[in-house]
């Protein structure tokens, strides 16, 4: 549902991070913006990219396109297009791309005078690609280490990064990672079933206040972290997933070359069992 008297009061011109006026408009009810335009620019020649990778060969198999990065004896510098120099632009324009979607949502929530939570969130998913395909890959000191660009090859590259580990479970920030992965699902099942036991009543009955989920959640386990707090913990709790995981692969290689159980050896080391 539109909310057009709304909507008239806000879509002012202004608030734009650059360009001034510049594409400091609506088309239907998107907001274009010189990054809206970046972003449509970077994903569609980068979309172009991937099709021109594909139609390269082997094959047009959606699940086995996949667009792989230069080998490793490229090291850090430019590698013709068919030997993964096409990774490269296809790299630049993901990034073009996720940068400039980010500070689109920045120009949006400037616009209406909101936070800028939004962006920051998603420049946590930015980093962690920009982790696996940039900066692993620069202190590694080769390209080849990216991750190539398929739909199951890119799943090779996971498992055969892991392997090269080991065992990649106990490289300890994947185990923070994932715990906060799975936290973050157990306070969205919790937040989301209390928010529609609350306000999705059976016919009849009224929609419940907050004091009621406050006092739910005191009875079950004496406390609440209350309306605000939820939101709060709950974008912690995504966010760290997400910054733990781009640490994990940072460390795997460049600060870590050995298989992970063997880090633990540190345990067996302390003093205490001497
Ligand atoms: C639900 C939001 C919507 C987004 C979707 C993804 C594309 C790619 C490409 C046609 C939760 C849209 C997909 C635009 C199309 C072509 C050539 C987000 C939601 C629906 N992965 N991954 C998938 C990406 C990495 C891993 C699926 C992207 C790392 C594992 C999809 C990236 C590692 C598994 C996909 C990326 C990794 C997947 C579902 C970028 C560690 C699966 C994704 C840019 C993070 C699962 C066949 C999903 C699967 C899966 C996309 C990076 C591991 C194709 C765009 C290198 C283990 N990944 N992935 O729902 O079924 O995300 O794979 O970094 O098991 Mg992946
Ligand atoms: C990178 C995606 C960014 C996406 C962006 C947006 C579009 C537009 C358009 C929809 C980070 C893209 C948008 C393209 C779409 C439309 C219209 C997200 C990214 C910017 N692991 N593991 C992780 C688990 C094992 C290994 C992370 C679990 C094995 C390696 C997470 C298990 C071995 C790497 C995680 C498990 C192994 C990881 C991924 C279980 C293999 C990484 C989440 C239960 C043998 C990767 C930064 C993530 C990582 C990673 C979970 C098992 C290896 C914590 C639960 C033991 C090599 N694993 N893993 O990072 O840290 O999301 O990447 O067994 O590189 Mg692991």
């Amino acid at each position: 549902m539109s909310m057009l008297s709304f909507e008239k009061r806000y879509r002012v011109r202004g608030g734009t991070l650059i360009g001034g006026d510049l594409f400091d408009f609506w088309v239907g009810p998107f907001y274009v913006g010189f990054f809206g335009v970046l972003t449509a620019f970077f994903a569609l020649l980068g979309t172009l990219l991937i099709i021109w990778g594909a139609a390269m060969g082997p094959t047009w198999n959606i699940w086995q396109i996949s667009i792989n990065p230069p080998d490793l004896s490229y090291g850090l510098g430019f590698a013709p297009l068919a030997e993964g120099g096409l990774w490269q632009l296809i790299t630049i324009c993901a990034l073009g791309a996720f940068i400039s979607w980010a500070l689109r949502q920045a120009e949006i929530a400037r616009k209406l005078g909101m936070g800028l939570h939004i962006p920051i969130a998603f420049s946590v998913a930015v980093f962690a690609y920009f982790a696996l395909v940039v900066i692993r890959p620069v202190l590694l000191g080769a390209w080849g280490h990216g991750f190539p660009y398929g739909i199951m090859s890119h799943l090779d590259w996971v498992s055969n990064t892991g392997y090269q580990f080991l065992h990649f479970h106990y490289n300890p920030a994947h185990m923070l990672a994932i715990a906060f992965f799975f936290t973050t699902a157990l306070a969205l099942s919790m937040h989301g079933g209390l928010i529609l036991s609350v306000t999705n009543p059976k016919k009849g009955e009224t929609v419940k206040t907050p004091e009621y989920e406050d006092t739910f959640f005191r009875d079950v386990v004496g406390y609440s972290i209350g309306s605000l707090g939820i939101h709060r913990l709950g974008l912690f709790l995504a966010l760290s997933a997400a910054f733990w995981s781009a640490v994990c692969i940072i460390i795997s290689g460049p600060f870590w070359t050995q298989s992970w159980p063997e880090w633990w050896n540190w345990w067996l080391d302390l003093p205490i069992w001497a």
